[in-house]
């Protein structure tokens, strides 16, 4: 199998995070979105990553459908088996997803459209819900004991694309987070090599 990937995206990151903390024979193969090769669209008609691609089955994305296939793949040792801990996980993972759905929209807005026709407005209301996401996932922290679940992984790719794009504007109030961070460092010591980076 090859995952489809660049080095900057979150959501591959957690993808990568997780292959290598299951241990899974995954080739990645970086692809430049912006010149749509047809590796990737031919595999996935929205072009974008991360995508699976397998050898004689249909291709697999997004990221979250990725991960879930991981677990199956694995029998389960993505995420927690109890129900409600489950739910938790995959809840963390949505919330993480959203919040790096409204980064990337900001970073689009700034990217793609000229000066003169970005929307400022919009673009604090996307960084509005991020603030109010991130306090709430620093009062709300997730467990974080010797097994490590999609939901971890979400997170840590979150962590590593606001200090990646957003250095210096998402620290302030804070810090818990900072401090999970150097915690899931610990636990997965591969985060440096994998995590979002230029
Ligand atoms: N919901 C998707 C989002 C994937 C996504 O937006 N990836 C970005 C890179 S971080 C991308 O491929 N952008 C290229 C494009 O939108 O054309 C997922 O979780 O996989």
């Amino acid at each position: 199998m090859k995952l489809l990937y660049s080095s900057a995206s979150p959501y591959s990151a957690k993808c990568r995070m997780a292959a290598a903390y299951l241990g899974l024979d995954i080739e990645f193969v970086a692809v430049k979105t912006d010149e749509e090769p047809s590796l990737l669209i031919d595999n996935n008609p929205l072009g974008k990553i991360p995508c699976l691609v397998r050898e004689d089955a249909p291709s697999v994305f997004d990221s979250a459908t990725i991960m879930q296939f991981f677990n199956r793949d694995t029998k389960g040792k993505l995420y927690p088996r109890n129900p409600v801990r489950r739910t938790e996980a995959e809840v963390l993972e949505a919330l993480c997803d959203g919040v790096t759905d409204c980064l990337i929209a900001i970073i689009y807005e700034r990217r793609f459209r000229p000066e003169d026709k970005q929307h400022q407005p919009w673009i604090d209301k996307q960084w509005a819900k991020v603030e109010r996401a991130l306090d709430h996932l620093d009062a709300h922290l997730p467990k974080t004991g010797k097994s490590l679940h999609g939901g971890h992984f979400a997170l840590a790719a979150l962590i590593g694309y606001l200090d990646l794009r957003f250095a210096g504007q998402w620290e302030k109030g804070h810090g818990k987070l900072k401090t999970w961070r150097k915690k899931f460092e610990r636990l997965f010591p591969d985060y440096e090599a994998l995590k979002p980076q230029a």
